[in-house]
C-alpha cells in the first residue's frame, strides 16, 4: 500500500499464551538519516480485521495515514518490536524495531488477551510501517506523522499489511488437510488459535495487487 512496494509474510505461532511471530519482509525503505529505515511492525487488532483499500486515505492528501487504516486494521494490540516491552506503548520506539530494505524477525513473545482474541475470530492484521518519501506525493510525505509531529509522515505510514488467516498448519491436528471442511469445523480450527496453532499473513504492499485479491474471492 501507499504505492511502497513492500511486500512479505508473518506467521503466528501460538503455544499457551506465548506466540512465536516470524516476519519476513521485501522491497522496503532502505534508509533514513544515513541510517537503515525503521520499520514499526504491530499486530493490529479488534476491528474489520481487514487491509485498507485505497478509498481510506480520508483527507486525500495521496497518502494513506496509520490513522486513516484504523477503521480497517483496528489499533495495536501487540508491537513486534525486537526486544523489550511489545504493547502499544512502544507503538514508534524506532530503536527496538528491524530496519532497511529487506529483513527476517523473529521473536517470541507474551500474548495479550486482546491480540489473542482477534487471532482467534480472524481480526488480527500484521502492519509493517515506514515507506520511502521519493514514492509518496512530496508534499504529503514530509508533513508531520499522525503519530509523532517530530517524524515525517512517510516515516509511520503504512507500507504493507496482511490479515492473519488460520493456516493449513493450525488444521492439521485436527486430522489433516481438508479443503471440503465445513465452516463449523473451519471455526473450530480458528478457536483453538488462542491455545495451540498457527496463523498466517501475506503482507501486501501495492494496493493494485490488494484489489486483485479481493476481486479473486
Ligand atoms: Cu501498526
Amino acid at each position: 500500500m501507499n504505492n511502497s512496494g513492500t511486500t512479505g509474510t508473518a506467521s503466528v505461532n501460538v503455544h499457551g499464551n506465548q506466540a512465536t511471530v516470524d516476519v519476513k519482509v521485501d522491497g522496503a525503505a532502505e534508509t533514513f538519516k544515513d541510517g537503515p529505515f525503521p520499520h514499526a511492525q504491530h499486530i493490529h487488532i479488534a476491528a474489520q480485521g481487514v487491509c485498507p483499500p485505497p478509498s481510506a486515505d480520508a483527507d486525500g492528501d495521496g497518502i494513506m495515514s496509520t490513522t486513516e487504516g484504523h477503521p480497517y486494521y483496528g489499533m495495536i494490540g501487540t508491537s513486534l518490536t525486537t526486544k523489550g516491552d511489545t504493547s502499544a506503548d512502544s507503538a514508534l520506539a524506532v530503536d527496538r524495531f528491524p530496519g532497511g530494505s529487506s529483513y527476517t524477525y523473529e521473536r517470541t513473545l507474551q500474548l495479550t488477551p486482546e491480540t489473542a482474541q482477534s487471532l482467534k475470530n480472524g481480526t488480527a492484521v500484521v502492519v509493517v510501517h515506514g515507506v520511502d518519501p521519493t514514492k509518496l506525493p512530496a508534499a504529503s510525505a514530509m508533513k508531520p506523522s499522525d503519530l509523532d509531529p517530530k517524524l515525517p509522515q512517510a516515516a509511520t505510514a503504512p507500507a504493507a499489511c496482511g490479515t492473519l488467516g488460520a493456516s493449513q498448519m493450525a488444521a492439521m491436528p485436527k486430522g489433516g488437510a481438508d479443503t471440503g471442511a465445513p465452516v463449523s469445523s473451519h471455526s473450530d480450527v480458528a478457536a483453538e488459535i488462542g491455545v495451540a496453532g498457527a496463523a498466517a499473513a501475506v503482507l501486501v504492499g501495492s494496493g493494485v495487487v490488494m484489489m486483485r485479491r479481493r476481486s479473486q474471492k
